[in-house]
């Protein structure tokens, strides 16, 4: 983007967004371009909300959940290097405020929500006016899974095929799914060990068995949307969850071994395929963390806390 004068101080929120077809894996590690194409469902109000001002004292501030970080800590680096992208070479920098109303580092995309927003506050504060897709192209050059956050409802990531990944971006579905609910189940709401970046790099490296995952990903993203152009509620919660367990099981194959998953992380599938034996529609997706996103309609939603009482739910689309 071409640069002009930095205004004041502005803020945007982003939401943040779980996949029911994941990311997992780069051809690009500079640029994070996907090695699939993956597709998302936003999460309403739950995400971030990021604050950028000018300042005059030569170096990038972050602030994060109101506390400021060191300059040396990961998110510190990976933001300041993500604002690079916009001043070019201008002697510009900003304090970045960031809240997130979800647990950070939890599994639950904060990073996504946190770029997303972060890329709508450059584009004001430096008053850039770039349409949509460029916007989701910028936030993906911060994290990956940002780029899906830039919009609301279900969201492809078209994975693109120019090396300088101008065309590798989020799409907004055109389907709505009233009455389709997210619940989040939290297990451990503490700092992951390993983040998904330096996971993802480990699996594509060392576990053979991510030789299966483009097309297990290729062929769950047609049944997404099938599943969600019909609205086809088990279709679409058999695939997401197969989808999750067989991006864990390429996980569990790297070396050394990438398990993300709690003894209490293990015992809530087990409850979920239990209310599914039942007779209960619902079905779970996880992330690179411990915790569990519930898939489920909201008829079943009372009847659904009963079993899970600390249940966050979401409806993407109302009721
Ligand atoms: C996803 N995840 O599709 C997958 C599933 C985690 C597991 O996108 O290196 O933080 O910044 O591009 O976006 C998390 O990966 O990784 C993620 P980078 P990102 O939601």
């Amino acid at each position: 983007p071409k640069v002009t004068a930095a205004s004041a101080s502005v803020e945007h929120f982003a939401p943040s967004n779980i996949a029911l077809c994941k990311y997992w894996g780069k051809r690009d590690q500079a640029l994070n371009l996907p090695v699939n194409a993956s597709l998302s469902i936003s999460l309403d109000y739950l995400g971030s909300f990021t604050r950028v001002e000018p300042v005059e004292n030569g170096v990038d501030e972050v602030w994060l959940n109101g506390h400021q970080l060191l300059p040396s800590s990961r998110f510190s680096q990976k933001v300041s290097a993500f604002i690079d992208l916009f001043r070019r070479d201008q002697d510009l920098h900003f304090k970045v405020d960031t809240r997130n109303n979800i647990p950070t580092a939890a599994g639950l995309a904060s990073s996504a929500s946190g770029f997303a927003a972060l890329t709508l506050a450059m584009n004001d504060a430096l008053a850039l006016d770039l349409p949509p897709e460029h916007l989701s192209v910028m936030a993906r050059m911060g994290s990956g899974s940002a780029c899906r956050s830039l919009f609301t409802g279900f969201v492809e990531w078209e994975m693109g095929v120019r090396e300088d990944g101008l065309d590798s971006h989020g799409v907004q579905l055109e389907q709505t799914w009233p009455g389709f609910c997210i619940g989040l189940v939290e297990i451990d709401a503490g700092e992951k060990a390993t983040d998904s970046r330096s996971g993802m790099q480990r699996t594509v490296e060392t576990a053979h068995l991510y030789q299966s995952w483009p097309l297990q990903a290729a062929a769950d993203l047609s049944k997404l949307q099938q599943a969600i152009a019909e609205r086809d509620f088990e279709l679409l919660g058999q695939t997401a969850e197969q989808n999750a367990l067989s991006m864990h099981a390429t996980m569990i194959a790297s070396w050394p071994p990438l398990l993300y998953w709690q003894p209490e992380s293990v015992a809530a599938m087990q409850k979920v395929w239990q209310l599914r034996a039942q007779g209960m529609q619902v079905y779970f997706t996880m992330d690179a963390g411990p915790n569990l996103k519930l898939l489920f309609q909201q008829h079943d939603r009372a009847e659904l806390l009963q079993h899970f009482p600390t249940l966050e739910t979401v409806e993407p689309f109302g009721n």
